[in-house]
């Protein structure tokens, strides 16, 4: 009998502690019945931080099994972190299933009061502030300015900035993320022909680093001279040089000489040794009067002598006669004024006619 007595107390003990650990009967005297009693739950709520929470913060009881929907709302100036003991996650909305007693911890943490600005690049330059993560008040207005290196060139900021300009103001109103974009600072150099001739580099589009100096070289045709250089540069030598500090264009302009020619030599000559009549004749085979002034006329075989025309112009159908040592006005008047003769009567001399720039006209044998 007394053995009996002791397995009741033990479940007796047993029985209460299960009660203290699950949930409660709702008569609590009724021990007896209590397997056939419903049976309550306790949700205990509680909250770290400031919010508030729909059931409210406390103990509330619930019967046994029952889902309950826990919702959360974070006061101003703060914000719903998580769930913590018998729930979890970030929702603002969770559900505890009443199957034993529960706990539930809503935390709230403080918005931040300052917000990141990360500065980067993206080329070749730097900011002030320097590239880095910096934390400013809400707010804030921060001036950020960029600078290239020698060879690039500030483009426009990307990210949370905007624009071109090399100082751009960053308002804090939230995290902000902004990149100082640099380019190479090249300029285009446009090379364009008119007439019939070739540059090195020849004609094209280019694309140079900033204040490059390129030279550029002109050479003509045969028939064809080189009558100027235009655009962004200027001058009648063959060659120019221009300083990449924009984007350039140049023009070669070559100009057709090719209607003037050598036609006649009249290298043997009727007066004794000294051939003085010999003669070259040059005729203007073109509709339009060229100016031949500073043209050049040579013996090209010998490399002398040398006759430089004086102001003249040649018209159109017109021939002229450079005799070796007579004045014929009748044909211009021009002479080499050369003691000898120059256009050797058994191996044929070449005659080579220049332009003022050196560039060659005409040449012709005999
Ligand atoms: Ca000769
Ligand atoms: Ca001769």
């Amino acid at each position: 009998m007394k053995r009996i007595c002791l397995a009741a107390v033990i479940t007796l003990t047993l029985l209460v502690f299960c009660q203290c650990t699950s949930c409660s009967s709702q008569d609590k005297e009724e021990e007896v019945h209590e397997l056939s009693s419903p049976e309550f739950c306790s949700l205990s709520i509680n909250v770290e931080g400031q919010g508030v929470t729909r059931p409210a913060p406390g103990t509330h009881e619930y019967s046994k099994g029952e889902e309950i929907t826990v919702t959360v709302t974070p006061t101003a100036g703060w914000k719903f972190s998580r769930w913590e003991g018998d729930a979890s996650g970030n929702s603002t909305t969770t559900t505890v299933t009443m199957d034993s007693d529960r706990s539930v911890t809503a935390y709230f943490r403080q918005v931040p009061v300052a917000f990141n600005l990360n500065i980067t690049i993206d080329g070749q330059g730097t900011t002030e502030p320097s590239p880095g993560m910096y934390d400013y008040e809400i707010g804030t207005e921060v001036e950020v300015t960029a600078s290239p290196v020698q060879g690039w060139e500030f483009a426009h900021w990307q990210g949370d900035a905007a624009g071109n300009s090399l100082t751009t103001i960053v308002t804090m109103d939230k995290d902000k993320d902004i990149i100082a974009y640099f380019e190479p600072a090249m300029y285009t150099l446009r090379i364009e022909i008119d007439g019939e001739g070739t540059t090195s580099p020849a004609s094209g589009t280019y694309e140079y680093d900033k204040n490059v100096e390129v030279t550029v070289t002109a050479s003509p045709a045969t028939g064809w001279v080189l009558e100027g250089w235009e655009g962004d540069v200027s001058g009648t030598s063959s060659s120019v040089t221009t300083t990449m500090n924009s984007d350039k264009t140049i023009t070669a302009r070559f100009r057709q000489v090719g209607n003037v020619r050598i036609t006649y030599i009249f290298y043997d000559g009727l007066v004794p040794s000294v051939e003085s009549d010999e003669y070259v004749e040059i005729t203007n085979l073109g509709d339009s009067a060229q100016d031949i002034s500073g043209w050049v006329l040579i013996d090209g075989s010998d490399g002398e002598p040398s006759f430089t025309f004086p102001a003249y112009v040649i018209e159109p159908g017109e021939t002229i006669r450079v005799y070796t040592n007579e004045i014929h006005a009748e044909w211009g008047g021009f002479s080499f004024n050369y003691g000898r003769a120059i256009w050797d009567n058994s191996s044929p001399d070449t005659a080579i006619l220049y332009d003022s720039s050196g560039n060659e006209v005409s040449r012709k044998s005999y």
